[in-house]
């Protein structure tokens, strides 16, 4: 795979389709929801995702798409060189905001992340990152992260952590929040993932994630020496939906091991 010339094509692609996504905001769209109430999809995200794979399908017949919709391939392995999109992260922002969601990409060939791009259609701000080859934010390159500490950092964690839940103890997480300097929670995934490679937050935490939440950003982050995993320490898996973990070097593991207790 030519890294450099799938990079123009993509960022190309991704503009016309964030170009598509503010058109929309000109008419109206159907609202529908999917495992529960406040769980949202919209013709929007549909359409984007099918403008993606009619392209790639075009362009790169040999590649297969893991898209969040279900209109690319299903998928057994990750052999060969997989696209990973969300066309909308943050769809529940895109219908009431209008703003604070993204599109998320990554391109990973037999299981490594080759590509990740995660780009803020509003603000028309692109987060990329190449494999070996740094991540950038509109072309400028990002620096590497700088340590820092747990009471320096700002951690982006959604309301859930901090009530009674199924998935982890609250009041571990009660004191990651009075520890911390600031928390944050935009509702992208993908946002926040690009947010921790730029260095405006310092972790992010989720209890569910796909596959296609996460493998733009991953690439983008670890560009940066930012680190990814589960919340058992593992590294993130992109077959399946896990708990997720993405945070500066320094302070990844003390969020772990004194912070995030498992049911
Ligand atoms: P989405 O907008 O593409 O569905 C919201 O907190 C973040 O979690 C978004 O990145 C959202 O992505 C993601 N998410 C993952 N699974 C979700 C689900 N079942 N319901 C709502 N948001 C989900
Ligand atoms: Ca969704
Ligand atoms: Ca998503
Ligand atoms: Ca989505």
């Amino acid at each position: 795979m030519d890294l450099h010339s799938m990079d123009t094509y993509i960022k190309s692609l991704i503009k016309e389709a964030g170009h598509r996504i503010r058109n929309s905001f000109l008419v109206d769209i159907t609202i529908e929801t999917k495992s529960d109430a406040n769980d949202l999809v919209t013709n929007i995200d549909k359409e984007i995702e099918q403008f993606f794979i009619s392209r790639i399908r075009r362009d790169f017949p040999g590649h297969r798409i893991l898209g969040e919709e279900g209109f690319g391939d299903t998928f057994e392995d990750l052999d060969g060189v997989v696209w990973m999109l969300d066309p909308i992260d943050g769809t529940m922002n895109f219908v009431h905001q209008k703003r604070n969601f993204a599109i998320s990409l990554g391109i990973y060939e037999n299981g490594i992340g080759k590509l990740g791009y995660i780009y803020d259609v509003v603000n028309d701000d692109l987060y990329h990152g190449i494999q070996g080859g740094g991540a950038y934010y509109n072309d400028e390159r990002l620096r590497p992260l700088f340590d820092t500490s747990i009471e320096e950092s700002i951690v982006g964690i959604n309301a859930t952590w901090i009530t009674p839940n199924r998935y982890i103890d609250h009041e571990a997480t009660i004191r990651l929040v009075q520890h911390v300097r600031g928390t944050r929670s935009y509702g992208s995934a993908a946002l926040e993932l690009a947010y921790v490679a730029s260095g405006r937050m310092d972790a992010y935490i989720s209890m569910r994630l796909s596959p296609w939440d996460i493998a733009g950003g991953k690439v983008i982050a670890e560009e940066v020496g930012a680190v990814t995993s589960n919340f058992k320490g593992e590294p993130a898996n992109l077959m399946k939906q896990d708990t997720f973990i993405v945070a500066n070097p320094s302070i990844h593991h003390r969020i772990l091991s004194e912070y995030i207790r498992l049911k």
